[in-house]
């Protein structure tokens, strides 16, 4: 049966979320891995937020970070290695009033599942995407990712990577109807939670990608990125994503951009000298697929044949 929003929202007065309520089975992840920060900010912000967590469900993949649906004292499908998409949009075109999050990692959704990433932004349907990119597969200990930087030594290039990497900033922002591109680091909680509020409040799929650490197989690469934090690049504007002044201390790179602007939002992902955290594109009105295709989907028995009626009178000689 479909429900809406409005017909659960009188239990929100009803009870209060503690943090305990998103809460699943224990964190194993390795300590220091930057998985941690994200997993207590989605956490803080359903509570926040008071989303109902039989309301939530966490869709993965496979790979460290998609373990995360375990964490969580929500709804959670833990799928299969580059499949998260599919089923979060399956979900969602079923459930549209469920509350989705997807978490994927560089080689779940930028390698093996690089036609759904392609597709579910186009489709647009509205669910937090984050991707948790530590440049490195993780779970199977060491090899070569699509954004590992040319010349990272890994299992699989052990003189480093010989190509170069891939920029999934430019590439999402390329595809028909993005509505939501931002990144962060894991190493700003503040910042990290106020760019998955913005991205959970906007209707359509929000595309984060987060800037994880992994410690244990990409060490010196977070060397590299941490070394100077002139490495990251503070975007401002109004309609973007707010920082307080305690925050924007931490961030002496800075530069103005509005979020509108999908041509300067490419101009900044292309450079890859520098690490941009913020919003760089929002397009709050383009169109979601679930709203397109449900239609009808709240209809009666009744007025489902009263319309199969019209429809084949159309034809009546
Ligand atoms: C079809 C298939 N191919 C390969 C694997 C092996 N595998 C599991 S996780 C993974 C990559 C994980 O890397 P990433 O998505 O970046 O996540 P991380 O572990 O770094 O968080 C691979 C190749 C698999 N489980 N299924
Ligand atoms: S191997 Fe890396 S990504 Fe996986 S849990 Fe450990 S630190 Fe995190």
């Amino acid at each position: 049966m479909f429900g809406t929003k409005a017909d659960w929202s009188l239990e929100v007065f009803e009870r209060y979320f503690t943090i305990g309520d998103y809460a699943g089975g224990e964190a194993r992840w390795c300590p220091g891995c930057g998985d941690h920060g994200v997993l207590t900010a989605v956490q803080k912000l359903l509570r926040d937020e008071q989303i109902m967590p039989e309301m939530t469900v966490a869709v993965s993949g496979i790979g460290c970070s998609s373990r995360l649906p375990h964490y969580m004292g929500t709804f959670g499908f833990h799928g299969l290695h580059g499949r998260a998409l599919p089923v979060a949009c399956g979900i969602k075109s079923r459930r549209p009033e469920l509350d989705v999050w997807v978490a994927t990692g560089d080689g779940d959704c930028f390698s093996i599942g690089t036609a759904h990433w392609i597709h579910a932004i186009r489709y647009n349907m509205d669910m937090v995407l984050m991707v948790f990119d530590n440049a490195i597969y993780g779970l199977t200990k060491a090899q070569t990712s699509p954004t590992s930087p040319l010349g990272m030594k890994t299992n699989t290039h052990p003189f480093g990577a010989i190509i170069a990497n891939h920029n999934p900033l430019t590439v999402t922002l390329g595809i028909t109807n993005v509505s939501f591109v931002a990144q962060v680091v894991d190493w700003s909680p503040p910042l990290l939670y106020e760019v998955l509020k913005a991205a959970h409040r906007h209707r359509g799929t929000s595309f984060v990608r987060i800037v994880q650490r992994c410690p244990v197989y990409a060490e010196a690469h977070i060397k590299q990125m941490q070394s100077d934090p002139n490495n990251v690049l503070l975007l401002k504007h109004a309609d973007g994503i707010p920082v307080d002044k305690a925050v924007a201390r931490q961030f002496p790179n800075q530069r103005e951009h509005d979020p509108a602007d999908l041509s300067s939002a490419r101009d900044i992902a292309q450079d890859e000298s520098v690490i941009p955290v913020g919003l760089l594109y929002h397009k709050p009105d383009a169109p979601c697929y679930e709203d397109l295709s449900s239609q009808g989907g709240y209809m009666t028995a009744e007025e489902k044949l009263a319309g199969l009626e019209a429809a084949f009178d159309a034809f009546t000689i």
